[in-house]
């Protein structure tokens, strides 16, 4: 593989381009791996990364029914933030954020990590008092963040308006090293890397069956023939009820679509991340000048992935009171994506009833943030056998058990 560098820019400006290596191989599927991973999103593609760069396994293959990235990792609104309540949330969030602290460097592509600070605005008392209870709780966890007053709202954010008759800004949960990274750069950056170390990407190959034996996966069925394996982890985000159901066991997830809008491109005016809980709408600019703007999950199930214009009209209504400039502004396009929610707003990173098949989901609507954290969780997982300290808490089990994580405020996005 070619290191991207100044020096590499440089010489290849010179010659016309002509000297990159392709970014990747297009392998066809082999008979047999130690490793298959089902999804090449954010997540199954870090967990191939860290099998090979912390566990040296390296013979891994990872199947994508589409294109790798074109699931909710590329059709998020990016933020990444580490601001949970409960503990083994702190935990692995916050492994996750500093991991992207220098992830550009690791992978050598730059993924645009962009820590410009992220704030939770409260809204309403019960807002106050619960931002303030997760600051002393990130205290202890070790977590940076702080409740700011609203001033110190308006000073960071000088278009936000403070005084809204319905909703006036009481104070906000800030978190300065949260922030954005460029989400497709995410996906390709780990691609790049798992493909230089030998392992193979397979796009446009769609698992239609988790082949068995005695408790045990042998293999999957693709649109692209049949593949053994000796381990198999399943990491599609919205569609994890349908390969689990492939494998024979449940999940207590839901399917249901997310969606996001951007505004056409404007000048710099906001160089924080903002996200309003209460009347349900989150907005950044991104570096293109585009205003991209998010609010809650749709309100029944499904897997519709793309927009709808009851959308825009109610995630602009719900920001316009917060964020008047919003009135003056055309919307340029909109999407949606499938996302998979649990009933505690927490993670399954498990095993699963079958010995040697492992399942990562239930990220829902707030998961790429964590993608490094949970690549690196999942990976422990699959190489050991057992859950590692950042994995034990997000057990299947715990659904049984009654071990809840409840993040369903830290979650940040109604549901
Ligand atoms: P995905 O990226 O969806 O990857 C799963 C892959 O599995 C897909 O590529 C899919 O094609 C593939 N697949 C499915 N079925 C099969 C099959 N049968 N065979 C082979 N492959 C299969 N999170 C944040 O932290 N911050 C945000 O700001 C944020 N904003 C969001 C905004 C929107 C509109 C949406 C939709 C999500 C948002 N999220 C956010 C959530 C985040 O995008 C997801 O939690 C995260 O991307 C999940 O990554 P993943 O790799 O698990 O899933
Ligand atoms: O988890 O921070 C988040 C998030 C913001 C928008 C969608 N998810």
């Amino acid at each position: 593989m070619k290191r991207y560098s100044v020096l590499a820019i440089a010489r290849e400006a010179l010659r016309g381009h002509l000297g990159w290596a392709r970014a990747g191989a297009s392998p066809a599927p082999r008979a047999h791996y130690d490793v298959v991973i089902a999804g090449a999103g954010g997540h199954g593609l870090a967990t191939a990364y860290y099998l090979g760069k912390n566990h040296g396994i390296r013979n891994v293959a990872i199947v994508e029914k589409g294109w790798l990235g074109g699931g909710n990792t590329g059709r998020n609104t990016t933020i990444i933030r580490s601001n949970y309540l409960q503990d083994p949330s702190a935990a692995i969030y916050e492994k996750s954020r500093s991991l992207y602290e220098t992830l550009s460097q690791e992978l050598n592509y730059n993924v645009m990590f962009s820590p410009r600070g992220v704030m939770m605005l409260a809204q309403t008392q019960h807002e106050v008092r619960g931002y303030q209870r997760t600051a002393h709780a990130n205290a202890l966890q070790g977590v940076a963040t702080a409740y700011i007053g609203p001033q110190k709202v308006k000073e960071l954010c000088p278009i936000i308006h403070i005084d809204g008759p319905r909703y006036p800004v009481l104070g906000a949960l800030w978190q300065p090293r949260g922030g954005t990274a460029r989400h497709d750069a995410v996906a390709w950056g780990y691609a790049r890397a798992c493909s230089d170390m030998g392992m193979d990407i397979i796009q446009q190959c769609e698992v239609t069956a988790v082949r068995q034996s005695q408790g045990r996966v042998t293999g999957i069925s693709t649109t692209k023939g049949d593949i053994a394996c000796d381990k198999l982890g399943i990491v599609v985000a919205g569609h994890s009820g349908e390969l689990a159901r492939m494998a024979g066991f449940r999940l207590p997830v839901e399917s249901l679509a997310l969606q996001a809008l951007v505004s056409e491109p404007i000048k710099p005016c906001m160089d924080v991340v903002v996200m309003a809980n209460t009347v349900h709408g989150y907005m950044s600019q991104s570096d293109k000048g585009e205003m991209v703007i998010g609010g809650g999950t749709d309100g029944f199930n499904n897997f519709t992935q793309r927009g709808s214009f009851h959308h825009i009209e109610e995630t602009v209504r719900a920001l316009i009171e917060t964020f008047p400039m919003l009135s003056r502004l055309k919307m340029l396009r909109q999407w949606g994506g499938i996302v998979d929610m649990t009933g505690d707003r927490s993670p399954i990173i498990s095993p699963t009833p079958l010995g040697n098949c492992f399942i990562n989901c239930g990220w829902g609507t707030g998961g790429f943030k964590a993608i490094p954290g949970s690549g690196w969780a999942m990976a422990d997982l699959m190489a050991r056998g057992t859950p590692g300290p950042l994995a034990a808490a997000f057990g299947l089990d715990r659904f049984r058990a009654g071990r809840f994580i409840d993040e369903s405020v830290a979650a940040g996005v109604a549901h």
